[in-house]
């Protein structure tokens, strides 16, 4: 007791002054520090990558005290503690993110400069771990971001692939894949914790047993035991004294397992189960795009759901000596159907290993669980095949009959002798081959059920929830998504943060309401040109990355046009591109026409399996090389394809952007996240109705938006009348041109097969509506061209966009979450 009283703390204040102090001084010691006991690098040997990781094992100590605080407070039993389950967790490079909440960025780069390094260059040289595909995966390291600003006690859990989204390079202008290996020069923000591990079972079968009480009880004989190790990496939130947890799992064989193989006798089965346990979370599988139906996927939701749920289950027996309480320590959001599974786990967990009564466990099941729609797409929602779901959960397949009997028995009672309500409502399909409808599950589970924007909530309760909405209306609300200031503005808009803190202070990064407080500057002369003068600075870093990285010269004059985003029929891409031919017939027509001149940006990966995703890529880079070389543009027209976009990437190329394309078939685009990105940065958007765009247009004016388009209830109407796209393709000449170019081999040197796959699809089916939008499409880029030419209405257009985003914030979607789902509150300030 006495020696450990004499220790002195860590915690002492100047006795390590360097190991968590921001001042200059002391963050260059730490980083030399750093260098030559973590890194074991003498200066002279240092390279780049040691420099980084140096700064960031630094920037990484100051955020030790209030994370192990924030630890610390988890075992308090008063606060509710939200646990955000996601597949993916998209963060985006760590460093600069850290630097800013942390407020440090400035001594930073500071104290190494002193030691002759340039921060900039270490930023880059950051492998970002790609754990998401898009949106979905963004919107939840988002969220993370704003819950540690808002003070709310939160654990995101996931899977730590070892190999990350591909990354993209592009070859003969078509995709090519690159694995992704995020992790090969180390990973200094993660801390693995090597004694949070879990087990988790795969197949196998089940037997029935009755307990010392008399009880008959269920056991779960699996064939194969994975186990799931911690790595934690904190996270920051912005000058608020709190950080979170990302707790990510990386499967790992169990010892114990293949030993017991080995001694039998049989080797290679003990070498295939840990090369099985290791696989569980080697890669990350691509979302929104048609359901692949692996078991691996099935395995790897499984797994994280079981590990995050064990995990919440020891937490909250340290705070209590009951699960009676589970639901009050813990409010578990599903983002997606990825982890609807946890219904059946956590009743797994209650009744077969703590024995809780069935209608007791389903009481904690839904109090705890709320689930989040994200997409709309059939052939996107999750549904498993009955005999590979019984194959590998044998166990929950019994729970979810369970859970479905009882709740299609409630369901018949209210309405009595309506069969087909049930066959509608049950969570097992039984329409020909039979699946598990994970959408039904996580719905049956949850106390609480959202879309991710106005528009495709209501969509959401009129079609593929439409029985739920109509028997529990009440557990349907709307959270529109929002994304972080920090990282989309303050990080990677300098300049504009700049600008705009001068003139209203620095409350909107909080509070970006107070981004209002801009608009009686709109028609300010001086305040229009240092918007410009910034909006130009970032389009010309940006033309330079594209010149480096693609060897197209563009000019920072021209308008910069931009649709980033995964490439997707119903995301039109291909939509664009008969905009842009069509703006180079014009100029082939009349060489001399009054053209404004474009930049046409366009970035995003497609799925590895997805081949007219890939076809429009190659698409996009074929026309671009026809339209960057004639001599007849005069360079009036750009087409770049941006390879690899990503978090670090679009850091750079939404703050150069004059205008962003938002041209999904209306009713499609769930919410879209990226549109915000871009309107906060100052991009006007052109897009249609659908997604947040609704709401977007509705907050910064309509007269400061480009709307065109059908509406969602115009694309069903049409639909359902039996669409014809030779309709259009007949009626409006300059599309027919395009189209005919397309399938004549102008732009694939006169090879017609090339893109006919492409061709035939939109003259015979066109299931996205490009053709019947295109004429509208067309004019409003027409107004927008037009409106470019007003330097002085496009500037007060700029500002009015940013200082209308207010609602659109991440912290405002997490107030919403916490107050009208997960009834959580943040930390008492200490
Ligand atoms: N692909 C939607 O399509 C939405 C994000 C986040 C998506 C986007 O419109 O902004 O989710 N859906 O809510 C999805 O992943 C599984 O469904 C997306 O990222």
């Amino acid at each position: 007791q006495k020696s450990v009283a004499a220790v002195p703390s860590p915690a002492d204040e100047g006795r390590e002054e360097f190991r968590r102090g921001s001042a200059v001084d002391a963050l260059t010691r730490a980083i030399l520090d750093h260098l030559y006991f973590t890194q074991a690098r003498p200066l002279t040997l240092a390279t780049r990558n040691d420099w980084y990781m140096a700064l960031a094992y630094a920037v990484r100590d100051r955020m030790l005290d209030d994370w192990l605080k924030s630890l610390s407070h988890l075992r308090n039993r008063e606060l509710k503690i939200v646990s955000y389950l996601s597949a993916e967790f998209l963060m985006g490079p760590h460093l600069g993110n850290n630097l800013v909440n942390l407020g440090i960025m400035e001594p930073a780069r500071e104290a190494l400069a002193a030691l002759g390094q340039d921060l900039d260059e270490l930023l880059r040289q950051e492998e970002e771990p790609g754990l998401g595909n898009g949106g979905l995966g963004r919107l939840a390291a988002c969220y993370l971001d704003s819950l540690a600003t808002l003070r709310v006690p939160a654990i995101g859990y996931g899977i730590r692939y070892e190999f990350g989204i591909f990354d993209q390079e592009i070859r003969d202008g078509w995709q090519a894949e690159k694995t992704d290996k995020w992790l090969r020069l180390g990973n200094p923000w993660e801390i693995c914790r090597p004694e949070i591990t879990y087990e988790v079972k795969v197949g196998g079968h089940t037997e029935r047993f009755t307990d010392e009480k008399g009880c008959v009880r269920v056991r779960w004989v699996p064939n194969k035991v994975v186990k799931g190790v911690a790595y934690d990496t904190p996270v920051a939130g912005y000058r608020s004294g709190v950080t979170d947890l990302l707790r990510l799992w990386k499967s790992e064989a169990v010892e114990s397992f293949d030993f017991q193989a080995f001694n039998v006798g049989d080797y290679y089965r003990a070498v295939e189960a840990k090369i099985f346990s290791e696989t569980i979370s080697k890669v990350l599988y691509p979302n929104d795009e048609p359901e692949i139906g692996k078991a691996l996927r099935l395995g790897q939701q499984y797994f994280f759901v079981s590990c995050s749920l064990q995990d919440m289950v020891r937490i909250h027996l340290l705070r209590e000596n009951s699960l009676d309480t589970f639901a009050a320590s813990f409010a578990v959001q599903l983002n997606d159907t990825h982890p609807s599974i946890a219904v059946a786990e956590l009743m797994r967990l209650l009744v077969d290993e703590h024995q809780f009564e069935w209608d007791a466990a389903w009481q904690i099941t839904r109090a705890t669980l709320a689930y989040t729609n994200h997409t709309l797409l059939p052939e996107a929602l999750e549904k498993w095949p009955l005999p590979l779901f019984a194959s590998i959960l044998p166990r929950h397949l019994e729970i979810i009959y369970e859970i479905n009997r009882r709740f299609l028995d409630e369901v018949r009672l209210v309405h009595q002798g309506d069969d087909q309500l049930a066959a509608r409502l049950s969570i097992i399909d039984e329409n020909g081959e039979r699946y598990v409808r994970m959408a039904h599950l996580a719905s049956v589970g949850s106390h609480a059920i959202n879309g991710v924007a106005a528009l495709h909530t209501e969509l959401l309760k009129q079609t593929v929830l439409k029985d739920f909405y109509e028997i529990h209306p009440e557990l349907f609300r709307n959270v529109t998504n929002g994304v972080t200031p920090r990282r989309w503005m303050v990080l990677s808009n300098p300049g504009l943060t700049r600008l705009i803190t001068e003139r209203i202070g620095d409350g909107w990064v909080t509070n970006p309401d107070e981004l209002r407080g801009l608009e009686p500057f709109v028609a300010d002369q001086t305040f229009q040109s240092a918007w410009q003068k910034v909006k130009r600075e970032n389009k010309s870093v940006l033309a330079g990355v594209i010149k480096a990285r693609t060897g197209i010269v563009v000019d920072p004059a021209s308008l910069f046009d931009v649709l980033v985003k995964r490439i997707h029929e119903y995301k039109r891409q291909h939509l664009k591109v008969l905009h842009i031919i069509t703006l180079y017939n014009r100029i082939k027509h009349d060489p001399q026409a009054d053209v404004t001149p474009r930049t046409f940006i366009f970035g995003g990966k497609a799925a590895p399996g997805y081949f007219m995703a890939k076809l429009i890529i190659k698409l996009v880079n074929s026309m671009g090389e026809v339209v960057n070389s004639d001599p007849d543009v005069a360079d009036r027209l750009k087409v770049v394809f941006f390879p690899d976009f990503n978090v670090t990437n679009g850091q750079m190329v939404y703050p150069a952007a004059d205008l962003s394309e938002q041209i999904s078939t209306a009713g499609k685009e769930a919410s879209g996240t990226g549109n915000m990105k871009f309107s906060l940065n100052g991009a006007l958007t052109i897009g249609t109705l659908d997604g947040a765009n609704v709401e977007i247009r509705e907050e910064v004016g309509a007269e400061n938006f480009f709307l065109f388009g059908l509406t969602a209830a115009e694309v069903s109407d049409l639909k359902s009348g039996g669409y014809d796209p030779r309709k259009w393709y007949g009626e409006k000449t300059e599309l027919r041109e395009a189209i005919d170019q397309i399938a004549g081999g102008l732009f694939s040197h006169g090879d017609r097969g090339l893109f006919q796959p492409l061709v035939e699809h939109l003259l015979n089916r066109d299931d996205y509506l490009l053709l019947a939008d295109y004429q509208a499409y067309i004019d409003c880029q027409d107004r927008v061209s037009a409106a470019f030419r007003d330097r002085k209405r496009w500037t007060e257009m700029s500002i009015l966009n940013v200082a209308r985003m207010g609602k659109f914030s991440s912290d405002r979607a997490i107030r919403e979450y916490c107050s009208d789902i997960w009834q959580a509150s943040p930390l008492p300030q200490d």
